[in-house]
């Protein structure tokens, strides 16, 4: 085996898929906001998602797990842990932790490293624990692997703006994105904090979000670590950024999907342009609401999987999003995943791709703007 993935798009030959074992809707802490009394967590609650939709999700990602390596990509699965146990460092504890559904968010692989992110909840500090038996594994039989973890964050009080929530969720729209774009949200800059799915892989371009759980020292210390990496910070009009992988999604060398409803800074837009990449504005989400116990939105639509240039995973029931990927001249391969998003996302968050046949290609040669 090879850890090599440079890029989204690339033939994939070796990835993670996740697991819905144990999750919960986490305890409160700083970081997140969760209230949800129409499906027994009203704020302030917390407690393992039910067995019967742990099951529902299980079956969905075991047979996502057939349906790739039935096309010869090898997959491995996380280790969960008890996610119901407390957890602690010397300045914190927490009640509860989350799960091992969303790889993407914990692990990225930049050609031949993985790196562990910072994460910035405290339920989440952990999760790479289930990551480790695979990842000492690789690093065993890969010995030109670069295994990296970002600085432990301490995630204190001072990493999170006190009082952030109540008074944002108070807000209309319009407001929230516009403390979105001026990155005026929950954490502060103590410490560098990022997620790994706030990263998306074009090659020798690395496009960042600024999001909920991605701050601006968190972008610094990616650029400070992979100089050979072009590092970008990019923002959306989006009033709950949580990752970039269903708002700004590469399907292949010239092709990026994009969220027509969460404005993309002109400037990127034109930096895509002026390197003949095409801007293609994703179908209508099949749902008019966010799914249930989650906190990802409805745009799981345009959270795909790409297993080569060609071709594309995409959630059964998402038929715009199917119709546009087949005009665009993929082959779709739809994959019933509705049931695992209270778990942490769609398919391209349950994944983490381990070999993909990509290098370190420049897609990017012209420079716009602050591009
Ligand atoms: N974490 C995956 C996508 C989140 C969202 O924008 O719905």
């Amino acid at each position: 085996m090879k850890v090599n993935s440079w890029n989204e798009w690339g033939r994939l030959k070796h990835v993670i898929v996740g697991r819905a074992d144990g999750t919960q809707v986490q305890a409160p802490e700083p970081a997140i906001f969760r209230d949800w009394p129409d499906e027994g967590y009203p704020r302030g609650t917390h407690g393992a998602l039910p067995d019967e939709l742990t099951a529902k999700a299980n079956e969905q990602l075991d047979h996502f797990a057939t349906v790739l390596t039935d096309r010869g990509i090898r997959v491995d699965r996380p280790v969960p842990l008890d996610f119901g146990q407390s957890v602690g460092t010397p300045e914190w504890t927490q009640e509860s932790m989350f799960g091992c559904m969303p790889g993407r968010d914990v692990l990225v692989t930049l050609g031949n490293e993985i790196l562990e992110a910072t994460m910035s909840y405290r339920s989440r500090w952990f999760e790479y624990l289930c990551y480790r038996p695979l990842i000492e594994s690789y690093f065993q039989a890969d010995e030109d692997m670069r295994w990296e973890a970002a600085p432990k964050p301490r995630l204190t009080a001072a990493s999170y703006n006190e009082g952030f929530w109540d008074e944002f969720e108070a807000l209309p729209f319009d407001d929230q994105v516009a403390r979105v774009l001026r990155n005026d949200l929950v954490l502060t800059e103590a410490e560098p904090l990022f997620d790994a799915a706030d990263i998306c892989r074009f090659g020798k371009d690395l496009f960042v979000q600024l999001s909920l759980v991605t701050n601006r020292s968190g972008i610094r210390w990616l650029k400070q670590h992979l100089p050979d990496h072009r590092v970008h910070t990019v923002v959306f009009g989006n009033s709950h950024p949580l990752h970039i992988d269903a708002t700004w999604v590469p399907l292949r060398p010239g092709l990026v999907l994009h969220c027509g409803e969460r404005t993309a800074e002109e400037s990127l837009v034109q930096h895509f342009k002026l390197n003949d990449w095409e801007v293609v504005e994703a179908a209508p989400a099949r749902h008019e609401v966010a799914p249930p116990l989650s906190p990802c939105s409805r745009w799981l639509s345009m959270n795909t999987l790409s297993l080569d240039e060609k071709t594309v995973c995409v959630e059964a029931s998402e038929t715009a999003q199917l119709e546009q990927f087949d005009k665009l001249g993929f082959e779709v391969v739809p994959v019933p995943f509705w049931d695992v998003a209270p778990f942490g996302g769609g398919l391209h968050c349950s994944t983490v791709d381990i070999e993909r046949e990509s290098s370190l290609e420049d897609y990017f040669p012209k420079r716009y703007g602050r591009f």
